[in-house]
């Protein structure tokens, strides 16, 4: 038997969306919960950093994940066997969530136990970008494979986001991929973004991501 509710969420009428994203940011703070809001294009490796990223914190901090797709579980499945609260969100067909979404999510995990909740966001570098959920903070992975022009197709992505995780620096031999490129057009949307190059395979850079995560997590109790 799964380990793990699946719940269908629908998309929310509700059309003031950044005034419930900070109704639900301000709630998750006073009652001391972080909210990291992750995303990528598909197969950038939001699961598989995830993974590494309990490994790494899973004794220290209590994790919690939801899974958005959507359809299927395959992530939550993935996600379920490392222990941690784990719940899967189905989209109906939406390619991002908004922050009544998202709430209605974290009602369903049950956050009361938690210090950290991890949203895996549907795979996608368009929309994901344009609803804020109410995270405390946005994190996105870039992929080496995926290429250093990103941040000039998709701005948005960069602008909204606290944290670019470059993944996949394992390939980097294999590819065109330039860090200084990449540093520099991602500094230039968003000064304050930081770069963690990872790799969820090898856990290359990890300890230091995890390190950030750590440290941000701790400092919302504070
Ligand atoms: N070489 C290499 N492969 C990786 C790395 N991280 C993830 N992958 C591979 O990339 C593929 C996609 O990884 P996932 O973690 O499933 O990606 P995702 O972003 O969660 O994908 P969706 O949920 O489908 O959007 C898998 O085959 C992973 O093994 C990495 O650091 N290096
Ligand atoms: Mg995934």
């Amino acid at each position: 038997m799964n380990q793990f509710k699946t719940i269908e969420i629908k998309e929310s009428i509700y059309k003031n969306n950044d005034m419930e994203a900070e109704k639900l940011r301000n709630k998750l703070k006073v009652n001391n919960k972080f909210l990291l809001n992750l995303m990528s294009s598909p197969g950038a490796g939001k699961t598989t950093t995830l993974l590494r990223t309990i490994e790494k914190l899973k004794n220290s901090i209590k994790i919690g994940v939801m899974e958005a797709d959507i359809d299927s579980d395959v992530d939550a499945k993935t996600i379920s066997k490392t222990g941690v609260k784990t719940i899967q969100l189905h989209t109906g067909g939406m390619c991002h969530l908004d922050a009544k979404m998202t709430s209605e999510g974290l009602d369903n995990l049950g956050i009361l136990n938690l210090d950290l909740i991890v949203l895996e966001n549907v795979g996608n570098l368009v929309c994901p970008a344009e609803f804020d959920t109410g995270a405390t903070k946005n994190a996105m992975i870039l992929s080496v494979p995926e290429g250093d022009d990103k941040p000039l197709k998709y701005p948005l992505m960069f602008k909204v986001s606290d944290v670019l995780l470059i993944n996949k620096i394992d390939t980097l031999e294999f590819f065109d991929f330039d860090m200084e490129v990449i540093y520099k057009r991602a500094k230039k949307l968003n000064p304050n973004i930081k770069i963690f190059p990872i790799s969820a395979c090898s856990g290359e850079g990890i300890e230091a991501w995890t390190n950030w995560l750590k440290t941000e997590v701790l400092e919302i109790k504070r």
